[in-house]
Formats: C-alpha cells, structure tokens, sequence
C-alpha cells in the first residue's frame, strides 16, 4: 500500500520560509505578513490523483494534478509564475519539479510518525515546514 497523504494538516513549525519568499522574490510588506500565517492544508488523495488546498488568513492556494502528468501551474496568490511542474514518486516521497524561471524550485512531501512535512525550494533556499492532523 502507497502511502496516504489525505486529511487535513495544521502548521507546527516552520524553517527557513523567508529565504524561499527571498528567493521568489517576494515583497518586504507581503514577506512581513505570510511569514506570521499558520497555515492548513487540506489533501486528497485517489490513487494518482491529488488536490492540495492550502488556506490562510490571508492567501490561499489550491492545485490538483497526477501522478507523472505534466501541467501548467500558474502559482496565483503566491509570485505569480507560471510552471510546467510534475509529481512523481520517490519511494514514499511525493516530489514535485516546477520548471520556469527559478532553478531548482519545486517541493517533497513525506510522512513521519503523524507528522506531515513538506520542504519547498528555490534557486539554493530550502524551506521546511511540520505539519500535525488536525
Ligand atoms: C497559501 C498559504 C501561504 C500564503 C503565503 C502568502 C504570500 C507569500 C507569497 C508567495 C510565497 C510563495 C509561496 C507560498 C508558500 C506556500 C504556499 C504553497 C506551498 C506549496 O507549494 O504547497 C504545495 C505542497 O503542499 C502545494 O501547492
């Protein structure tokens, strides 16, 4: 059996989120802001289909793709880049590759314990993030 990624996961902790805004570019006032959400995501997961819902206070973002299948996504709320991104499976890991303007951007998922973690990356910033079930 695959892993199960489906439920509804709160922030605990977070390392590092401001490098990767930096690295996205992102604004002082906006950086000043997101780097204070606690955010939940909300994941569901059918066989090789997933949709990813991440809500806020103040920005929220959803994607849904599959398994191996390239797509455009257009990273709106966020920095507003569009990628040809795709997730595939690294043993356990959910690895997603978001190819365009920023090298060596994208994002893993994994399980440990309860514990959902995701690490985001752009150009040489890594951003690690805890996430427990709600
Ligand atoms: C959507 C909640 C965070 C809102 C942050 C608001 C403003 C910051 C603007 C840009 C920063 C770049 C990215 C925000 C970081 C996290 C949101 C999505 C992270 C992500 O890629 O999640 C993946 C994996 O779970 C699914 O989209």
């Amino acid at each position: 059996m695959p892993v199960d990624f489906s439920g509804t996961w709160n922030l605990v902790c977070s390392d590092n989120f401001e490098g990767y805004m930096l690295a996205l570019g992102i604004d002082f006032a906006t950086r000043k802001i997101a780097k204070r959400l606690k955010p939940q995501k909300v994941i569901e997961q059918e066989g090789d289909s997933f949709s990813i819902q991440t809500t806020s206070a103040f920005r929220s973002y959803f994607v849904q793709f599959k398994i191996g299948e390239e797509f455009e996504e257009d990273n709106k709320g966020l920095d507003h880049r569009k990628c040809k991104t795709v997730v595939t499976w690294d043993n356990d890991k959910l690895v997603c590759v978001q190819t365009g303007d920023k090298k060596n951007r994208g994002w893993t998922h994994w399980i440990e314990g309860d514990q959902l973690y995701l690490e985001l990356c752009c150009e040489e910033q890594v951003c690690t993030q805890i996430y427990k079930r709600a």
